[in-house]
Order: C-alpha cells, then sequence, then structure tokens
C-alpha cells in the first residue's frame, strides 16, 4: 500500500477553506493508503503566536481531524512537536536547499510583504515541509492548491539528496481535489480564504453558527450584474460561492448554474447559508464531543509513539548518508 502525509496547521480555527480544499478528502483516502495525519504546530510558530491560544489550537484541531471522520485506528494522528525527527531533518534539508529557491516561494513572499521584520522560520518553511513529508517516505501528498509549490520543492530536495548523498527519499507525489482546491475570500474574493486572516467576515470557521454563516454569506462581495454564473475572471465572488456550493454538495457547478437560472444572489445566498450550516453542524457535534475527553490524548499518544518509530528510522538512514553523527 502507499503512504500519504497531509499536515495542517494549529494557527486558528479551521475555515470551510481548508475543509473543501484538505480535509474533506482525508476520510475517503484512510482506507486505502497507510495514511499520517499531522498537526504541524512547529509551523505555526513562523509568525508569533499567543502560547496559550496555540496549545488550545493544537488540541482543536486533533478533535477537528476526527470529527471530520478521520478514524483514529485506522491513520497516524500526531502533533509535530513530539516527534523530534522533524525538526532535526528539516535542518538538514535547510543545508540541502538555497535560499535563492527560498525566497521565490510564493506563500513567503506573500507572508513577508510589507512586515518590517520577518522570522528566519517563515523562509525556512518549506524544508521543514518536506522533512514533514519525507520521514514517512510518503507517495501522496493530498493539499490544497496553494501547496503546490511547495511540494514541487519538497520533490526536488529529495531528488538532490538521493543523488548527492544516498537513495534514502521516496520522491512523492501532489494530490489535488478538483473542486475546493481554492476557496476564496469572502470579502475580496482574488485571495485565498485563510484561518489567520484578521477579516473576521472573510472567512467561515467551522465552528461558526448558523447565524453567523448566514450573516457572513449574505455579505459577501459579489457583482452588480445578479446573473449567476461561473466566470472566475470578471466575476469572482459568485463563482467562489458556486465552487463552495458545489463542494458541500457534491453537485457540478453547470447543475448549480441550471438550477439557479433565472433566480437572484439572495435566493442563492439563502440557500448556500442552509446548506453549509447543516453540512457542519455534524462535524460540530462530535467536535464538541471530543474536545474535552481523555480519548483524544489517547490517540495522540498512541499516534505519537507510531509516528516516532517510522520517522526515527528514515531520520538515522538520512544521517547515516550526510555523514553525521557515528554509524551504529
Ligand atoms: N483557501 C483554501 N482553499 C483550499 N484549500 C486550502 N488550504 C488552505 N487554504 C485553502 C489547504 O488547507 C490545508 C492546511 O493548510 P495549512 O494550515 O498547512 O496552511 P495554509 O495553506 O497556509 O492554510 P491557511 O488557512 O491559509 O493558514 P494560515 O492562515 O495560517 O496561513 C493545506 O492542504 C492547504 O492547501
Amino acid at each position: 500500500t502507499q503512504t500519504i502525509f497531509s499536515g495542517i496547521q494549529p494557527s486558528g480555527t479551521l475555515t470551510i477553506g481548508n475543509y473543501l480544499g484538505a480535509m474533506k478528502q482525508f476520510p475517503e483516502l484512510q482506507d486505502e493508503y497507510n495514511s499520517y495525519f499531522c498537526i504541524v504546530d512547529h509551523h505555526a510558530i513562523t509568525v508569533p503566536q499567543d502560547r496559550l491560544k496555540l496549545r488550545e489550537r493544537t488540541r482543536s484541531l486533533a478533535a477537528m481531524y476526527i470529527a471530520c471522520g478521520i478514524d483514529p485506528n485506522k491513520v497516524t494522528l500526531f502533533i509535530q512537536s513530539e516527534v523530534p525527527a522533524h525538526t532535526e531533518l528539516a535542518w538538514m534539508l535547510q543545508c540541502v536547499a538555497s535560499v535563492g529557491e527560498l525566497e521565490r516561494m510564493t506563500q513567503f513572499k506573500d507572508k513577508s510583504e510589507g512586515q518590517e521584520s520577518v522570522t528566519a522560520g517563515l523562509l525556512t518553511y518549506p524544508p521543514l515541509m518536506a522533512a514533514d513529508i519525507l520521514l514517512y517516505q510518503t507517495d501522496i501528498v493530498p493539499v490544497g492548491d496553494d501547496q503546490k509549490q511547495h511540494i514541487e520543492l519538497t520533490r526536488n530536495l529529495a531528488e538532490r539528496f538521493n543523488n548527492r548523498y544516498n537513495d534514502i527519499f521516496n520522491v512523492p507525489d501532489i494530490k489535488i481535489q478538483e473542486v475546493g482546491a481554492r476557496i476564496m475570500s469572502l470579502q475580496n474574493p482574488t485571495k485565498k480564504m485563510s484561518k489567520s486572516d484578521d477579516n473576521q467576515k472573510a472567512t467561515i470557521y467551522l465552528l461558526d453558527d448558523p447565524k453567523r454563516i448566514e450573516k457572513k454569506i449574505k455579505s459577501a462581495v459579489t457583482d452588480s450584474e445578479g446573473i449567476i454564473e461561473f466566470d472566475k475572471d470578471n466575476k469572482p465572488g459568485i463563482s467562489n460561492l458556486l465552487n463552495i456550493y458545489a463542494g458541500f454538495t457534491n453537485k457540478s457547478v453547470d447543475q448549480i448554474v441550471a438550477e439557479y437560472e433565472g433566480k437572484g444572489y439572495g435566493d442563492f445566498k439563502t440557500d448556500l447559508a442552509e446548506i453549509v450550516s447543516n453540512y457542519i453542524s455534524d462535524i460540530q457535534q462530535r467536535y464538541h464531543e471530543l474536545y474535552e475527553s481523555e480519548e483524544l490524548d489517547d490517540i495522540l499518544d498512541q499516534g505519537q509513539e507510531k509516528a516516532n518509530k517510522v520517522a526515527s528510522k528514515t531520520l538515522k538512514k538520512a544521517k547515516k548518508a550526510m555523514g553525521i553523527g557515528r554509524v551504529h
């Protein structure tokens, strides 16, 4: 069986973008693949975090994975910082990566733009992500469209390492959802929806209640034309809402457009709010049951143990290949 790895940062409450782009496909994959799902807290500290909030969000994200349909008996669910091999290999890969290629990453450019000072970690984020993936000899990485460039870099670093030292790492492939690969901000539909966006109205969180969801969708930016059709360049707002609708109903965009022929944005938005609320209310219920439970700690303990076993084996091989430490 092939292996998949996917990580999510505990940098805020999950958004419907994270869900439709990544999380939604995980339950389908877990039966078919040897699966590792990781809460990447070391990635989250590349930007400032409140310590108590970070801890809370880490736990919250673990509960959310399971609430979204991950079965802890089938997968390895764990916290990145509890498996030290990740940061060790990340350092080694930083010594394989060049500053130039890291500076070319669009996420780095976006997140550092206009900032007076950015952490070195924000620049070296991709080698850490590469380490996450490569430690488990991953075959496939299921992510949203925004992570394409980072996976490409992961592949390059793996190949460079293999050529320079020894054939240690499997070179992984990317897997992007057709629908929901890139959900945009409700307030600025040319920008992607992000859990760390300061504008609360731009984002629907998986923990929002129906009232709030309705308000956010009703105030989502559209256009003055009033015709429901998919045109990403000229009508990015309504196109984004169509994508969200498709993601939560498994209907095609064409089918939805046909259903709403002759109807206005108001009706469409009312229906969409109801669809999103109904869909995520089941997730929320399971989430709240899990969040405080001891069961969640047991699951994370088991995940930590399993992940450490596999990761330390790969790390040992990589160190040997590079000539780090003694041979034993
Ligand atoms: N808008 C999006 N549409 C579709 N997929 C998305 N993903 C993120 N935003 C969208 C996917 O969600 C997974 C988890 O992402 P992450 O937490 O590792 O980092 P990110 O991509 O930087 O996500 P955010 O929400 O934008 O977080 P912040 O605000 O902290 O940077 C990934 O698979 C990603 O593709």
